[in-house]
């Protein structure tokens, strides 16, 4: 056996060198790297080196008989217990209003979900904290969300890798996601960690969903400009082309949309707070399955940043019709916008706006809408 004297310097290289470059391949997944690029660490709450607990482990949901099988879903960034930035709604005060103005009419699971899974500290503690809730834990995966090998914004990226990776997760990645994938929900309340239902909503929404057979709800709309929506109404032009010259199932919407185009923006929904039917979005249309099949193809949401708030939006003329686009009333704030102001003109019932909701909206701000 040689000592290590005899060692040359290249040999003491590959010595160091190699086991941790095999301890890097094998446990240090995609997703923590993406995760890191966005400060999303392990929480400090938690013992260091805690052991995550493991996906398989994640408990089926359980709803009451009869109860429609919907659920609030949030990605959580960590440490959970800090505010991100200087947001006046985040992850702490997101829970402790669900728990005022959404659970009491609304009392469906909430589901948190981290890239990076969750430790049983955070488990305990959160779900001390909030032991009012039916809290469940998932750790979706963002593997299959793969960029592009090439971006078209290589040089200077319009967002990190970990935002646009979240874009195209709940663009079209949810479905592969815990509890949508194993299809144990049809209603999905999908709500951002910075953003909060600050009035009560006084009806089950996804009952009244159910009931009127809408598929998307929203609370609120802006402009998304044209450097991250670059090439987008070019691509829904050439999507209905050729798909045998498809027509909008809400040409309407579609043809005041065209009118009212500015500057290259478009408009979008603010998807920090939605509520989806599951099965309409995800599993029973071939033709939306579709539409995220050659969203996908192209890359865009990775080349431009293409949010998912401006692609529902599109998806909302080009698949649904003017009666099955639902918008809230009650007041909600997300991260450091301005609040979205309550609409209510019956503060008992809050009524939803049902016909022609974003149609309404739109000729209601056309001009000041951002
Ligand atoms: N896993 C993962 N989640 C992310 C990443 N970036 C954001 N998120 C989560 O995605 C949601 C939206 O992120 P935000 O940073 O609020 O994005 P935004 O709402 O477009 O931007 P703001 O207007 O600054 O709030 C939040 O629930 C975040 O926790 C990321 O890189 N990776
Ligand atoms: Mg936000």
């Amino acid at each position: 056996m040689r000592g290590w004297g005899s060692v040359t310097p290249w040999q003491r290289f590959l010595l160091v060198f190699t086991p941790l470059a095999v301890w890097h391949i094998l446990f240090y997944p995609i997703d923590d790297k993406v995760a890191t690029t966005i400060n999303i660490q392990l929480s400090n709450n938690s013992k260091k080196n805690e052991d995550v607990v493991p996906n398989e482990h994640t408990e089926p949901l359980v709803f009451q008989e009869g109860q429609i099988r919907g659920a609030a879903m949030m990605l959580v960034s960590k440490p959970w217990t800090n505010r991100r930035g200087d947001r006046q709604c985040y992850f702490n005060k997101s829970m402790d209003d669900l728990a005022r103005n959404w659970f009491p009419t609304n009392p469906y699971p909430i589901i948190l979900q981290h890239p990076k899974g969750w430790t049983a500290t955070e488990i305990k503690d959160i779900r001390q904290r909030w032991p009012q809730l039916q809290i469940y834990f998932s750790q979706p995966s963002f593997r299959k969300l793969k960029p592009p090998k090439l971006m078209q914004d290589d040089e200077k990226p319009l967002s990190s890798l970990g935002y646009k990776k979240m874009c195209a997760f709940k663009t079209y990645g949810i479905k592969e996601a815990p509890y949508i994938r194993t299809r144990q929900l049809d209603y999905l309340f999908y709500i951002d960690d910075d953003a909060c239902v600050t009035e009560p909503i006084q009806y089950d929404v996804f009952a009244t969903m159910q009931q009127h057979k809408i598929a998307y709800t929203y609370k609120q709309i802006f402009t998304d400009p044209e450097n991250v929506v670059h090439g987008l109404p070019d691509f829904v032009q050439e999507y209905k082309r050729q798909h045998n010259n498809l027509q909008p199932a809400n040409p309407t919407l579609e043809a005041f949309v065209l009118d009212h185009q500015k500057d290259g923006s478009q408009w979008a929904f603010s998807t920090n707070l939605e509520w989806l039917d599951v099965q309409e979005f995800f599993f029973r249309r071939p033709d939306i399955v579709e539409f995220y099949r050659v969203l996908q193809e192209s890359g865009m949401i990775f080349h431009r940043r293409w949010g998912d708030a401006p692609l529902r939006f599109v998806m909302a003329y080009l698949f649904f019709h003017n009666s099955q686009v639902m918008r809230l009333c009650s007041e909600y704030v997300h991260s450091g916008w301005p609040t979205a102001v309550s609409t209510c003109t019956d503060p008992q019932q809050q009524t939803p706006t049902i016909q022609d909701a974003v149609l309404q909206q739109l000729k209601d701000c056309v001009a000041t809408c951002n």
